[in-house]
């Protein structure tokens, strides 16, 4: 079993396990992508240092309402939510980013260890090393791995209940099906007595989504042209980001943000020896963002065994935040 190793920078409370995922993999996994009907690309491919970056500056944004609302609802609820998890429990987080929004919860809730998963390897250290340091009395055990796949480090972690800690609607990426099993896999890794604290995005009016995901500074469209950055440097692509462009917009039918990038020219990209063919305005699908009503939602928890046990939400009902426990 692998141990993990003690942080570089002095911090005692602070432990590191890498398990990104294969180079030879990813490239697989990408390439695959690109060469189905509708090209696409997982969007856990922005998430590099550069990526990571771009996506706390899209939470900044006037548009993205997402993030400021719902660190309000956790702001305003940190009592009751950490009442539901009990003090003493082992948060886990999978897709923690910069860590910002746990820092609402940690001083009511004070759990026995933080575990921050992140695929961004940089970024994911500095965030915990950064956390430690304001909170000395928290044990971290940060590790770098795709939390949609890999989970083997929680066999690792110290006994007490487990709650997992998924705001932001991060699950609005994966397909409803996708987002099913997803909570089914942590079902079994929390257990019985464990729980889930879950940031989920609603449906609304198609001005208000198409804005968020076309803000006016255009930050969402860099980050959306990163993925090709990511693609050139992890394919030895020759993506030209010029010929591209953002494209995002509310598709209704399936209640999802969809992003794209458009060849704005026909074109063929080399790609790790392969050729990638484009026609003008063949797109690359990089993003779902799925808004679900709280009945939708609590049919997908449902679904994965689990039940709403209390859930919050903003006065004007753009966000919600939820605890489930096992059905
Ligand atoms: C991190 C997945 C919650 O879907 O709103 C923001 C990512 N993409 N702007 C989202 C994102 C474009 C974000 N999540």
């Amino acid at each position: 079993m692998t141990v993990m190793k003690q942080a570089r920078r002095k911090a005692r409370n602070v432990m590191f396990r890498d398990e990104h995922p294969d180079l030879g993999d990813s490239r697989r996994e990408i390439l695959a992508g690109l060469q189905k009907n509708q090209k696409a690309v997982n969007p856990k491919w922005f998430y590099d240092e550069r990526g990571s970056q771009l996506f706390d500056q899209i939470t900044r944004l006037p548009e993205y309402y997402p993030t400021r609302t719902e660190v309000g609802i956790l702001q305003e609820n940190r009592r009751e939510i950490s009442a539901c998890c009990g003090s003493g429990c082992l948060f886990i987080e999978p897709g923690s980013g910069s860590s910002e929004k746990v820092r609402i919860l940690l001083e009511t809730l004070r759990p026995s260890a933080y575990v921050p998963v992140d695929i961004s390897a940089g970024f994911l250290e500095e965030a915990a090393l950064k956390l430690g340091d304001e909170y000395p009395w928290l044990d971290i055990y940060a590790v770098c791995a795709d939390f949609n796949r890999s989970w083997s480090y929680v066999d690792d972690l110290p006994e007490g209940k487990r709650v997992v800690f998924y705001p932001g609607s991060t699950i609005g990426n994966l397909e409803p099906e996708a987002a099913v099993g997803f909570l089914r896999r942590v079902r079994e890794i929390t257990g019985d007595s464990g729980g889930v604290v879950i940031g989920v995005d609603t449906h609304k009016s198609t001005e208000r989504l198409n804005a968020a995901y076309n803000d006016a500074a255009g930050v969402t469209a860099d980050f959306n042209l990163n993925v090709l950055r990511r693609m050139n440097d992890l394919l030895d692509a020759e993506f030209d980001e010029d010929s591209f462009r953002h494209h995002a917009f509310y598709n209704t039918d399936l209640q999802r943000i969809e992003m794209h990038l458009v060849s704005e020219r026909a074109q063929a990209v080399r790609c790790n020896g392969a050729m990638v063919e484009f026609a003008e305005g063949e797109t690359i699908h990089t993003e779902n963002s799925y808004k679900y009503t709280i009945e939708d939602f609590a049919e997908l928890v449902d679904a994965a065994g689990l039940a709403l046990q209390q859930s919050w939400m903003d006065a004007d009902e753009l966000f919600s935040v939820h605890y489930l426990r096992v059905a």
